[in-house]
């Protein structure tokens, strides 16, 4: 009988997911389903499915305007950015104002780097799991949605770096990795890429822009922190030396782009970047 249930549950939950996601996106033939039958639908279903890529690099390097670049190029791709509002403005219900946990982190990380983390992924993976726009269902060409950043650079590049600078404790990266590992698990193909995005620039370069963009938080970012988080890039990325764990992510293709120019500038720089996108779409 405790068989029988878990059976039905298990049917259940992928009526679940199937209902909402196809709605939305189509399900994979890797999701849910043990029977046959359903088995070519999503095979057939899987290549309608809308495309996601994520946009990795590191602080400063130019996402946002690479995503505002990528929006105004393809009218079947759909750029989601970073949550970052949510971060520099907490509702903590019983005080008049919200807090900023962004700025918190920079001021004491020791205390709130770990708390900085699980609402950053937290909120990623809410990011993450929207479905995309009606019209991307509709799209003639290569549909993709296009996040700025994902949950795997909060683990592999932001929360890893912490944990090896100390700002995380042993017991808080245990814990951090144990719910991380869960939910990717539990959301399986909802939270899986198809390709990558990789903006390549020199750490200088980047700390040149941070300087610039003059975002209040980060007033005391230091460029050994932005070689840091380069090194993590690098080695997640380019050496593909990071200890990932899950086996899906050590396939995903990786477009790596060279952002050290000021591509805001140059149109032709512009252009032969678009160029490669379009290719790496195409072939995703
Ligand atoms: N950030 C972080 N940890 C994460 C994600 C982001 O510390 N998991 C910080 C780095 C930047 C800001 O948030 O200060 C995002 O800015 P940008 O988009 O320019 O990288
Ligand atoms: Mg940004």
């Amino acid at each position: 009988l405790q068989k029988q249930k878990y059976v039905v549950s298990v049917h259940r939950l992928a009526h679940f997911v199937h209902a909402n996601a196809s709605m939305a996106r189509s399900v994979s033939k890797r999701c849910t389903s043990s029977s046959s039958n359903s088995h070519s639908t999503h095979v057939a279903m899987d290549a309608n499915r809308v495309k996601r890529v994520s946009i990795e690099g590191n602080i400063a390097v130019g996402k946002s305007t690479f995503a505002r670049l990528l929006q105004s190029a393809g009218e079947d791709w759909e750029v989601v950015p970073e949550p970052i509002g949510k971060w520099q403005s907490i509702d903590s219900g019983c005080s008049q104002t919200a807090s900023n946990l962004l700025d918190m982190m920079y001021q004491d990380p020791q205390r709130w780097s770990y708390t900085f983390q699980t609402n950053s992924c937290m909120s990623r993976m809410r990011t993450q799991l929207q479905p995309p726009p009606e019209r991307l269902l509709n799209a003639e060409g290569v549909a993709v949605q296009v996040f700025e950043r994902s949950v795997y650079s909060d683990r592999y590049i932001f929360a890893l770096n912490m944990f090896q600078l100390g700002c995380i404790n042993s017991t808080e990266w245990a814990i951090y990795q144990d719910w991380h590992s869960f939910l990717v698990e539990q959301f399986g193909h909802q939270v899986e890429l198809e390709g990558i995005i990789y903006l390549r620039a020199p750490p200088q370069k980047c700390m040149e822009r941070l300087g610039r963009r003059g975002r209040m938080e980060e007033k005391q970012v230091q460029l050994d922190y932005l070689e840091k988080l380069h090194g993590q890039h690098e080695e997640w990325l380019i050496e593909k030396s990071t200890r990932l764990h899950f086996e899906h992510l050590t396939r995903v293709p990786i477009l790596v782009l060279d952002a050290g120019m000021e591509f805001e500038k140059y149109l032709e720089v512009q252009a032969t970047m678009i160029t490669q996108v379009k290719e790496f779409f195409s072939k995703l």
